[in-house]
């Protein structure tokens, strides 16, 4: 698996002349296909594997398996390697929204412009498809071949940072113990969005770094640079999302609108109004950029992604 050839559309990027476009659908269609035919071969009952696949393959950005793919290909990568990673990540993102819909925690019913799973196929489904994509995701990673041990390192403690994050934002946990609401909300975004996001970027320089292939540049200038690099685009990504919810429309979110606010959630417009949480989404947008400058024009994809997610409506 680890061999496979990459699609034509998925080639690096060398030149500064990005389709910005291109940047989230290209690795969007090659992963989707990869996760298609998983969900195809894997044995599983029909209304399970229907379930799934109408989470999984549903109108979604993709915008973690983008980040795994030009994390690599900024390091110069074939895009093949990354694949397993980029299924495994947007398999435990799906699982996540799926779970974080559910009666028990946000009470949604609406995701991604569609009834969320629990309110297509029922509740009972709904969990169970979640726990299958969570466990799929680590069978995909087993697919990657000799770098599978430090990515199962990457991603097993993402999972768990985000979960952990979870209960800080839906269940108030360690309210008391965290300090003021602008520490206790950087800690929920920094888990709940931010772990999966590092993860993302960080199994991309990993799936770069085989074993055997030492390129000191990469291995040491790409691991800290692409991390800062997460750091930041996890928390604009959640102070975007903070705004989108305060600014617009369910038709327009595909997902129910004003929900933090009606729920009394910490987020950023509340804590610091919208003016202050637009500032700082640009201050991490340039942190974003600064962090990844010294990968040079390998980057830039990196660099507009940052950019498109800032600016980003949904
Ligand atoms: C319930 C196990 C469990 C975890 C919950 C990540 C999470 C923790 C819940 C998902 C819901 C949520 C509001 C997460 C914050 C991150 C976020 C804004 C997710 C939406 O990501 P997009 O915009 O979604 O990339 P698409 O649909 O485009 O993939």
């Amino acid at each position: 698996m680890a061999s496979r050839q990459a699609p034509a559309d998925m080639a690096p990027h060398s030149d500064t002349t990005i389709d910005a476009k291109q940047l989230l659908d290209a690795p969007a269609r090659a992963v989707d296909a990869a996760l298609s035919h998983r969900l195809e071969v894997r044995s599983l009952p029909k209304q399970l594997r229907d379930a799934i696949g109408y989470a999984l393959l549903g109108p979604g950005k993709r915008l973690r398996p983008a980040l795994v793919y030009h994390s690599a290909s900024a390091c110069g990568a074939d895009p093949g390697i990354a694949m397993p990673a980029m299924e495994a990540i947007e398999l435990i993102h799906c699982f996540s929204l799926v779970h974080d819909d559910l009666p028990a925690m946000d009470d949604d019913d609406l995701r991604r412009g569609r009834p969320t799973l629990h309110i297509h196929a029922g509740e009972a489904m709904a969990i169970l498809a979640g726990d299958a994509m969570l466990s799929m995701a680590f069978e995909a990673l087993v697919d990657a071949g000799t770098a599978a041990p430090l990515l199962l390192r990457e991603l097993a403690p993402a999972v768990t940072e985000m979960i952990g994050g979870q209960v800080l934002d839906t269940l108030g946990g360690d309210g008391g113990a965290m300090g003021t609401p602008m520490q206790r909300l950087e800690a929920i975004h920094r888990d709940k969005t931010g772990a999966l996001i590092r993860a993302a970027c960080r199994m991309g320089v990993i799936c770069a770094a085989r074993p055997g292939l030492y390129n000191p540049t990469r291995d040491e200038t790409a691991m800290p640079a692409i991390t800062a690099y997460a750091d930041a685009l996890g928390l604009m990504f959640q102070i975007v999302d903070d705004l989108l919810d305060v600014e617009q429309s369910t038709a327009q979110l595909g997902k129910t609108a004003g929900k933090d606010a009606a729920a009394g959630k910490l987020t950023y417009p509340s804590v610091m109004g919208v003016e202050a949480s637009r500032a700082e989404v640009a201050r991490q947008l340039e942190a974003c950029l600064k962090a990844i400058s010294p990968l040079g024009e390998h980057a830039t994809p990196l660099a507009a992604l940052a950019r498109m997610m800032a600016t980003r409506t949904k």
